[in-house]
This record gives structure tokens, C-alpha cells and sequence, in this order.
């Protein structure tokens, strides 16, 4: 069997987690248009019939880290590079100009001794603006695969490739298949999938200044799933931005994460969520 492990690199906002996502065909990474929607690395398990592959789908890197949030961020991405990995996909996003930003990324994937696939993603997108300001990187990379991961379009070539890439290895019998087939523990999945809805539901800064802790998950008898999570942001300002004009936007929030969890679970959810002020929550979380 073949077995190994996949890290996912780009800048932010080139659709890494949307990618993992599509391979795994089960939603791991919560996925928004801002960039540096995910903040730490999120490993994730294909398997099939030719073996098993660990995708890690790690935070965007980005130039300068102006804030602790950014710095740890990329800490945890340096790490995930610098552990076991077998093969490395540098994602490219054609649609958006090339930047010193890409250039820092490049910095770091030109230093991988292992197999390095370039991936152009949004290739569903027609005739992309950039491109032509990524396709002379081509020369440097052994293989260049263009996909589409929001349309999934090309996947299995790619997915074919990387597993002919991967060693042989034997892979440990596990008595019941994993699920959800991640690293993170029920509580941190479905404050993952809070903040999403807060990155989409918010503008600018504010998704910046948020995180999302869930306090209690509860079974109860009558099969409702209680769940009680926080919203916590650094000023009364953001506060009532989140929570908007006569508590609509977190209103919003709520119902698009009430449904999701709905979805994901199976069961029906009762979510408890309210915003507060934590101006050291970038200091103490993960
Ligand atoms: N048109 C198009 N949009 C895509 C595709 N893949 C991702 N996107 C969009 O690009 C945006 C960013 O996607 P993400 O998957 O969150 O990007 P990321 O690289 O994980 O971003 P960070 O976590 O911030 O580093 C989202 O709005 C996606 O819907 C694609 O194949 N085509
Ligand atoms: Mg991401």
C-alpha cells in the first residue's frame, strides 16, 4: 500500500483548504474569500484503494506578520514544512497578481528537497488575468497540474500523481474508519465552522479581531444537540459590529451555523452563541 503525507502551501486565499476539501470530499477547512481564514495547520485522511495520504492544509504565509495572530500562524506553517512530509503542492492562484507575498512563498518552496507539484488552481475561471505572470515558474517545478478545486475539475490527475510519488509503506490497521477524518476535536470543528460564518458574514478587520470558543456540548434527552459557544473579540466596538442593528448580524451568524452544524451532525442543534470582549484572546489561544 502506499501511504504518506501531502502539505498543501500558497499564499492566502489561493483555495489550499478548499482543495483539501474537494480531495477529501468532506468538509475539514472552513474556506472564506479573506485571506488568512485558516490559522493553524488542519491534517486531513483520503483513503482508498491504492493506500492513504494525510493532506495538511496549512495558514496562508504572508509577508510581513503584523500581529501575534499572523506571527503564530506562521510559525505553525514553518513547522508543518519543516516535519515528515513526503510530497509538497505549491498552489498558485492565477486570477490575482503576483506579489511580493508570492515571492516570500516562493523563497521557502524553492529550499524543498522532496517532490514539489505546482498547482494552478481557479482554472475554471476564463482566461485568467495572471497567468502569464505564473507560467514562467513552470520550468522550475518537475510537474504543473491546473485544477479547479471550488468545480473539481482535474482532481483525480492530480490525486493519480501523488500517489504514484508516495513511498510503499505499510499502514496501520485501524479498527473503525476515523471520523470526521481530522486532527481537531469536535469542540474546536464546530468553533471552526462559527468563525467561518463570521469571516463571511463580517468585513474588513473584523473576522482579524475574532475567534470563536465553544463552552458546552450537550447531548440532551430530548435529541437536541445544545452547543454553547462565544464570539470573542478585542474591543466594544467590534462587539456591536458583530453583533449589528438589533442583534441581526449574529443573528445571521448563528442560523448559517446552527444549519451547517444541522448538516454535519445530523441531529437538530440548538446554538447558544454570544459575542464578548477578550482584548488577550490573541495571546492565549492556539
Ligand atoms: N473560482 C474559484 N474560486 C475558488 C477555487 N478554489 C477556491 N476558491 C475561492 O477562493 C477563496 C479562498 O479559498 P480558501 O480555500 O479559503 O483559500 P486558502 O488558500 O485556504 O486561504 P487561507 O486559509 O486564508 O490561506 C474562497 O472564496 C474560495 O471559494 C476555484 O477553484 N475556483
Ligand atoms: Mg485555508
Amino acid at each position: 500500500m502506499k501511504s504518506g503525507t501531502v502539505a498543501l502551501v500558497g499564499r492566502p486565499n489561493v483555495g489550499k483548504s478548499t482543495l483539501v476539501n474537494t480531495i477529501v470530499g468532506q468538509k475539514v477547512a472552513i474556506t472564506s474569500p479573506k485571506p488568512q481564514t485558516t490559522r493553524f495547520p488542519i491534517h486531513a485522511y483520503y483513503t482508498d484503494e491504492r493506500g492513504e495520504i494525510v493532506f495538511i492544509d496549512t495558514p496562508g504565509i504572508f509577508a510581513k506578520a503584523k500581529d501575534l495572530v499572523a506571527k503564530k500562524t506562521n510559525a505553525a506553517t514553518l513547522s508543518a514544512i519543516e516535519s515528515n512530509i513526503d510530497v509538497f503542492l505549491y498552489i498558485v492562484d492565477p486570477t490575482r497578481k503576483r506579489e511580493y507575498e508570492e515571492g516570500r512563498v516562493l523563497g521557502i518552496v524553492r529550499k524543498i528537497k522532496k517532490p514539489v507539484i505546482m498547482v494552478f488552481n481557479k482554472m475554471d475561471v476564463q482566461d485568467p488575468e495572471f497567468l502569464p505572470q505564473y507560467e514562467f515558474l513552470k520550468e522550475e517545478f518537475d510537474e504543473v497540474f491546473y485544477v479547479s478545486a471550488s468545480e473539481r475539475k482535474h482532481i483525480k490527475p492530480l490525486l493519480d500523481r501523488i500517489f504514484e510519488l508516495l513511498p510503499e509503506r505499510g499502514i496501520e490497521p485501524r479498527e473503525k474508519p476515523v471520523y470526521p477524518a481530522l486532527n481537531l476535536d469536535g469542540g474546536t470543528f464546530l468553533a471552526e465552522l462559527i468563525r467561518e460564518k463570521l469571516f463571511l458574514q463580517t468585513r474588513k478587520e473584523i473576522p482579524y479581531t475574532a475567534t470563536v470558543v465553544v463552552d458546552e456540548i450537550d447531548e440532551r434527552e430530548n435529541g437536541i444537540l445544545y452547543i454553547k459557544a462565544r464570539i470573542l473579540t478585542t474591543d466594544l466596538i467590534y462587539k456591536k459590529m458583530i453583533i449589528g442593528q438589533q442583534a441581526k448580524k449574529i443573528k445571521v451568524i448563528g442560523s448559517m451555523a446552527r444549519t451547517e452544524i444541522e448538516t454535519s451532525t445530523n441531529k437538530h442543534v440548538f446554538l447558544d452563541l454570544t459575542v464578548d470582549i477578550d482584548k488577550h484572546w490573541m495571546e492565549t489561544s492556539r
